[in-house]
């Protein structure tokens, strides 16, 4: 059944990779399931046609036959859950893995949005310049926790799994302000999943999109 995913037309990061479309083009990737991709403007996400695929009018979804999803985590673990690689077979690993995809989505995304919010759609306010060091310490908070867990490892939890798949994802997002640098491990990390063949193929499609 063919899979179709929805994705922005013109990415506001002119395809670096940031936009949320890229963690799911990454799980099809590393599923080996082939997808088709419609782009969408802004005006046309807010459109019926696509609320009625997304409640808050927003990229990626995920379509396949009569199902219709929304939510990158639900999208991955969607995925993760159909194809060999992203999830261990061993129950209480698996449930472990979910939990480090909750984790990613719930407890560290939060403040790295806040932060990206501080610095690009609050950095003419007044306030901003005091506000944003205030922010950037509860990145770095949850940052140091995470790297402490991860301390030398290669992935979260032994191999990798749809929950590091998040977690880099979420992650990279940090990478231009250089917090991500400040912990070696996790910026290793990072790395790690960037170098995988999986996201160097989503990363190059959704660019071919966006570049230029
Ligand atoms: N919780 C949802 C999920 O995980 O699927 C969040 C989805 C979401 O925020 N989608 C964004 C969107 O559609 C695109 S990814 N925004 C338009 C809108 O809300 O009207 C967020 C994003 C956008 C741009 C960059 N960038 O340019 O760097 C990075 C991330």
């Amino acid at each position: 059944m063919t899979i179709t995913i929805t994705a922005f037309e013109q990415s506001p990061d002119g395809g670096k990779g940031l936009a949320r479309d890229t963690r799911v083009r990454w799980a099809l990737e590393e599923a080996g399931e082939p997808y088709a991709v419609r782009l969408l403007s802004f005006a046309a996400m807010k459109e019926p046609a696509h609320l009625s695929r997304h409640p808050f009018g927003q990229i990626p979804t995920y379509e396949e036959g009569d199902l219709v999803l929304f939510e990158t985590g639900a999208i991955v673990l969607h995925i993760a859950q159909r194809h060999a690689g992203l999830l261990p077979d061993d129950a209480d690993a698996r449930a472990r893995a979910i939990a480090w995809m909750f984790a990613a989505v719930n407890t560290v995304e939060p403040p790295i949005l806040e932060f990206a919010n501080a610095r690009l759609l609050e950095a003419d306010k007044p306030w901003s310049k005091e506000r944003l060091p205030l922010v950037a310490d509860r990145v770095r908070g949850r940052l140091k926790q995470l790297s402490a867990r991860l301390k030398d490892g290669e992935w979260l939890d032994g191999a990798f799994s749809a929950g590091d798949l998040m977690m880099a994802s979420v992650l990279l997002r940090l990478r231009a302000s250089g917090i991500l640098d400040e912990f070696p491990n996790l910026a290793a990390y990072v790395a790690r999943g960037e170098a995988r063949p999986a996201y160097k193929r989503a990363f190059a499609a959704q660019r071919a999109v966006n570049a230029g």
